[in-house]
C-alpha cells in the first residue's frame, strides 16, 4: 500500500485528525492506492471511469452506470442505528449495540479493499458559513470510483472543509466498503450486507453495496440518520426528509418558504421542481430549494430556517418527463455531466430511456439494453412486458443544473419557512389542502401521516402504510422523544410555520379518476396556504383542519368539474373516524410520546364526534 502520509500530505489534508482516521480504516481495509478527492478532480476521475468502462457515454457531457442487479435500492432491514445506549432503541431505528456493530463491520471490511483505491472524499453538508456548519462536515472513504463522481454532485467536497475546522475531530466519519458483491447473499438469510450508523460516536460503516443511500454517505446516512440525531442530542435542529421550495409574488415582492414531507411515491421531487402554472406565471415565480433534506433551525429573530444540505439531486427517472418534471428534464439535458444509472441505454445512440420518459418506448429497438444489459430486441414473450430502466433507476445531477434553482440556495444563513406541509398518496378521506394553526396538531399530523399501501396484500384495506414526517427509514432515536424535540425547536418561534397536509392523488370513488390535475396546478393549494397565513382568507373550519373555501382558491385558467372541487374541499366522516383508530394503534407503539400529542388526537376525535 502506499505511504499513507505522503499521499494525504500531497493532497493537503492537514487535519492531523482526519489523517489519524484514514490512517486506521486504511490498515483496516487494506486497498493498494490511496487518493484524496476534490470536486476539481472530477473531469480526471469521469475520464478514469470511461476508460475502465464503470460509466459509458449517454451524450454530451452525460454519463450512464449500471449496478449490480441485486444492488439497486436501500434495504430498510440491512440498516441499523447503533448507539452505546439501550435507551435510544426506537421503533423505526433497528438499534443495535454499537461496540457489538463496530465489532461485526470491522471484521467484515479487513482486507475487503484489497486491489483497490481508496478515495478519500472531504465533504460539508451545508453551505459554508451555515449556522449548522459544525454538524455538516464529514470525510467519506471509499472503495469506488463512481460513489466519488456521485458524491462530487450530491456534496461540497474539498479539503478545505476539513482542513479549516474548529475541532479538529468535529467530522463526521464515514467508511464505504463495496464488497464483493456477487457473493453477499443479497435478500437471503445468510445476507452479508451491513448499513450501520453509529450516531453516537459520530461515525457510519456502510458495507456491501455501491448503490444511492447505501453508498453515498453525505445523502442519507449523514444528512438524515446522523443529523437527526445530531440535531437531538444538541437540542439545536430538525433533520428531515424534507424538500424546500420558494414562491415569490412579483406582485407584492412578498417570498414564501414551504418545506414538507412525503413518503416515497407521493410526488415530492416533482412538487419540489415544480413551476407555477401558465395561467399563474405572471404573477408567481417558484424556486427550486431541495428535493429531499432539509435542516431546520430556529434564528435568532424567532423564525423559524430552513436549508438543503445537498448539493445535488439524486432523483427517480421512472415517469419523470417534461410534463410531470420539466425542470428536472432541463437539469439532466447535455452538458450538465449528469449520471443516469439502472435505465435503459442505447449502446449505439447513447441515448438513456426510463418508463414514463415517453408514453411508448423507442419503437426502433436496435441498440437498446435494458437496465441489467440485456438486449431489448432478444426478449423472450414472456420477458416483453418487462420494465426496460429498474424502476428506482436514478439521475445525478448538481442542483445549479435546476433552471428555476433559487437565486440563494447557497446562502449560508438559509431562508425563513413559512409552511411545513405533509402529504402522502391517499385516494380518500384527505382533501386537497387542510391547514392546521397549532404546533401539537401539526406534529400529530406529521407523526400520523401516511400513504396507501401499494398493494392491498401489505395491509387492512383503507389502512395507511404510516411513514412519521417522511422519516420511517431514517429515525435515528425514539419516536417519542423525536415528537418532543419537534415540539421544542418549534416551541421556540416567535413567529411559527403554519402546517398543512395536501393530497394531490384523490379518486372519484365510482370510476377512480383523479379529482386533482396535479403537477404544476398544486401551487394554487400552497397559494391559499400563504393567503390563510397572512390572514387574507379565512378559510372553512372542518374538525382536521381549516379547509379552503372554494372561491378563496386561485382557480384561474384552470378548468375542473365543480363536483370534484366539493369533494376535494370536504372531509369524509365516516372515513376519518374509521381512520383515528388505525391511528391510535399506530402512536400507542412509541413510547414517551408527549402528552400533547395524545390531547390532540383526543381532541380531533372529539371533534369527529368520537
Ligand atoms: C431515498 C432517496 O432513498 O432519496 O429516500 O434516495
Ligand atoms: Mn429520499
Amino acid at each position: 500500500m502506499a505511504d499513507v502520509d505522503a499521499v494525504l500530505e500531497g493532497a493537503g489534508l492537514k487535519n492531523e485528525k482526519a489523517r489519524e482516521y484514514v490512517r486506521y480504516w486504511a490498515e483496516v481495509t487494506g486497498p493498494d492506492n490511496i487518493e484524496v478527492v476534490s470536486v476539481a478532480d472530477d473531469a480526471r476521475l469521469i475520464q478514469e471511469s470511461l476508460d475502465a468502462v464503470e460509466i459509458v457515454p449517454a451524450g454530451e457531457g452525460l454519463y450512464y452506470s449500471r449496478s449490480y442487479y441485486k444492488d439497486t435500492a436501500r434495504s430498510e432491514e440491512r440498516t441499523i442505528v447503533a448507539t452505546n445506549d439501550p435507551a435510544d432503541k426506537g421503533v423505526y431505528n433497528n438499534w443495535h449495540p454499537a461496540a457489538e456493530m463496530k465489532a461485526k463491520l470491522t471484521g467484515l471490511m479487513r482486507g475487503a479493499s484489497a486491489g483497490k483505491t481508496m478515495y478519500v472524499i472531504p465533504y460539508l453538508m451545508a453551505a459554508p458559513g451555515s449556522p449548522l456548519e459544525r454538524y455538516a462536515a464529514g470525510v467519506q472513504l471509499t472503495d469506488n470510483r463512481c460513489v466519488a463522481l456521485h458524491m462530487n454532485r450530491m456534496a461540497r467536497v474539498s479539503v478545505d472543509y476539513i482542513n479549516n475546522l474548529a475541532d479538529a475531530g468535529s467530522f463526521v466519519r464515514a467508511v464505504h466498503v463495496t464488497g464483493d458483491l456477487e457473493n453477499l447473499g443479497q435478500g437471503t438469510p445468510d445476507d452479508k450486507r451491513y448499513f450501520v450508523t453509529v450516531a453516537d460516536e459520530r461515525t457510519i460503516l456502510h458495507f456491501g453495496s455501491s448503490y444511492g443511500g447505501n453508498a453515498l454517505l453525505g445523502k442519507i446516512a449523514h444528512g438524515l440518520r446522523q443529523a437527526c440525531y445530531d440535531g437531538w442530542a444538541s437540542a439545536a435542529f430538525l433533520a428531515e426528509q424534507f424538500m424546500l421550495l420558494g414562491i415569490i409574488d412579483k406582485q407584492t415582492g412578498k417570498r414564501y418558504h414551504i418545506a414538507g414531507g412525503f413518503p416515497s411515491a407521493s410526488g415530492k421531487t416533482n412538487l419540489a421542481m415544480t413551476l407555477a402554472p401558465d395561467a399563474l406565471g405572471s404573477r408567481y415565480h417558484v424556486e427550486f430549494y431541495g428535493d429531499d433534506i432539509a435542516w431546520l433551525w430556529v434564528g435568532k429573530d424567532g423564525r423559524l430556517y430552513g436549508m438543503n444540505p445537498e448539493f445535488g439531486v439524486f432523483g427517480v427517472a421512472k415517469d419523470t418527463n417534461e410534463t410531470t418534471n420539466p425542470t428536472a428534464m432541463d437539469s439532466i439535458a447535455p452538458g450538465t455531466g449528469a449520471i443516469f444509472t439502472n435505465v435503459a441505454y442505447n449502446e449505439k445512440t447513447h441515448e438513456v430511456w426510463w418508463e414514463g420518459r415517453t408514453p411508448v418506448p423507442p419503437a426502433d429497438l436496435d441498440g437498446w439494453l435494458d437496465w441489467k444489459g440485456h438486449r431489448i430486441a432478444d426478449r423472450s414473450a414472456v420477458e416483453a412486458r418487462d420494465p426496460w430502466a429498474h424502476p428506482n433507476s436514478r439521475f445525478t445531477t448538481t442542483l445549479a443544473n435546476v433552471p428555476n434553482v433559487a437565486s440563494d440556495y447557497a446562502d449560508p444563513r438559509g431562508v425563513p419557512i413559512d409552511g411545513i406541509i405533509f402529504g402522502g398518496r391517499t385516494r380518500d378521506r384527505e382533501p386537497l389542502i387542510r391547514a392546521i394553526t397549532d404546533l401539537a396538531e401539526g406534529v400529530y399530523d406529521g407523526l400520523t401521516l401516511g400513504a396507501e399501501a401499494t398493494f392491498a396484500a401489505e395491509g387492512v384495506d383503507g389502512q395507511l402504510r404510516y411513514d412519521p414526517m417522511s422519516m420511517r427509514p431514517f429515525m435515528s432515536y425514539p419516536e417519542g422523544a423525536y415528537a418532543a424535540h419537534w415540539l421544542a425547536i418549534i416551541g421556540q418561534c416567535a413567529q411559527p410555520p403554519i402546517f398543512a397536509h395536501v393530497n394531490w392523488f384523490q379518486r372519484d370513488a365510482s370510476d377512480g379518476h383523479f379529482l386533482w390535475p396535479g403537477y404544476r396546478e398544486n401551487l394554487r393549494a400552497l397559494l391559499w396556504l400563504m393567503q390563510l397565513r397572512d390572514g387574507l382568507v379565512t378559510g372553512v373550519r372542518s374538525p382536521v383542519g381549516i379547509l379552503p373555501a372554494e372561491d378563496e382558491l386561485n382557480l384561474e385558467g384552470l378548468s375542473i368539474d365543480p363536483a370534484d372541487l366539493d369533494k376535494l374541499l370536504t372531509i369524509d366522516t365516516a372515513r376519518w373516524r374509521q381512520e383515528m383508530g388505525f391511528r391510535e394503534q399506530h402512536l400507542a407503539q412509541f413510547g414517551g410520546l408527549p402528552e400533547e400529542i395524545w390531547e390532540a388526537h383526543r381532541r380531533v376525535a372529539a371533534e369527529l364526534g368520537l
